[in-house]
């Protein structure tokens, strides 16, 4: 008897639980715990770690999970590979569901760096407008270049001091083009920093700063342990009919 696991948090992991719960397959959809109010999911949905590799190994056979879907987002990159451990410690089929990385197109002027670190580094001296769309959790090596000006995006209103003087947008996404096109023309941005996480929710910046002929330092992916992948729905559901069939 199928049980599935999906390990969520994006838009495809919300397409993906609308899927499963049209076809009638028992699953249990995972949020992180990240934001406050995460979106709501038409499946059971459990919210915060497992307690590592072990604690999640523990949940797949204390629940009985016989497929797990890994459809985090492609920087969450610990619970891909806790994943990756867990499943194979359990026996469990896993997939992942990942969109493509965004490809630099004509007219896009990016600077592609391999982390936050190196997108400091990437700014320039003089003081800018700099647009930071990397979230909450990796902002603080950004204070090593004060002299700019900063603008924030959060999905909740930040609850700590910031590590530097910021402007902070509250906003869950997905964007606009017309939206970062206004924002980033009414408060004169100059340059953006973002990661590559690829699919449409946050692409609008992308398009908004080659319309506007703006720098990007893209933050490449992490590296992510081999595992099976596909990048639809579709597909997960035909892996699905397939696995099922051969796991009984
Ligand atoms: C908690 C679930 C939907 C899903 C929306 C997608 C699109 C908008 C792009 C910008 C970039 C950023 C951030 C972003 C995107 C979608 C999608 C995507 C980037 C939610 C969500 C959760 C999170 C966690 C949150 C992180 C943060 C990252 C903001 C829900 C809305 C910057 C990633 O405050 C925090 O701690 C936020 C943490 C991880 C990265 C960071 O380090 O701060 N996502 N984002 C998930 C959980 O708890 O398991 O609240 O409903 C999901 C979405 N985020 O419903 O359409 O599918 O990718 N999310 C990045 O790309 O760099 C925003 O502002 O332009
Ligand atoms: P991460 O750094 O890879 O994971 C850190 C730990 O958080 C994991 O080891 C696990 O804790 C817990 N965790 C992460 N995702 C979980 C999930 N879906 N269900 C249960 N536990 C989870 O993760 P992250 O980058 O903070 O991302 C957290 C969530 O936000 C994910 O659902 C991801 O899809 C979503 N998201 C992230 C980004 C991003 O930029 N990283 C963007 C959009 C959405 P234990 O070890 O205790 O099990």
């Amino acid at each position: 008897m199928t049980r599935a696991l999906i390990l969520g948090g994006t838009a495809d992991a919300s397409l993906l639980a609308a899927e499963i719960a049209r076809a009638r397959i028992d699953a249990v959809y995972s949020y992180g715990g990240r934001t406050r109010a995460p979106a709501g999911q038409p499946l059971p949905t459990r919210i915060g770690g497992f307690g590592g590799v072990s604690g999640l190994a523990d949940y797949i056979r204390r629940e009985g999970i016989t497929h797990v879907i890994d459809a985090t987002h492609p920087f969450a990159a610990e619970m891909s590979r806790n994943a990756v451990a867990a499943c194979a410690e359990a026996g469990t089929p896993l997939i992942a569901l990942e969109r493509m990385p965004w490809d630099r197109t004509q007219g896009d002027n990016w600077i592609e760096v391999a982390d936050v670190n190196a997108a400091v580094a990437a700014l320039p001296e003089t003081p800018a407008r700099v647009f930071l769309a990397i979230g909450r959790q990796h902002i603080a090596p950004f204070a090593a270049k004060p002299q700019h000006s900063y603008t924030l995006r959060f999905v909740d209103p930040p609850e700590t001091s910031l590590p530097f003087t910021a402007d902070v947008i509250v906003s869950r996404g997905p964007f606009t083009l017309d939206g970062e096109l206004d924002m980033m023309r009414t408060r004169g941005i100059g340059w953006i920093v973002a990661r590559n996480s690829g699919g449409d929710g946050a692409r609008a910046k992308i398009d908004a700063a080659r319309t506007l002929g703006l720098p990007v330092v893209m933050i490449s992916r992490p590296e992510l342990p081999d595992r099976p992948r596909v990048e639809s729905v579709t597909e997960v559901m035909q892996w699905f009919g397939h696995s099922t069939r051969l796991g009984a």
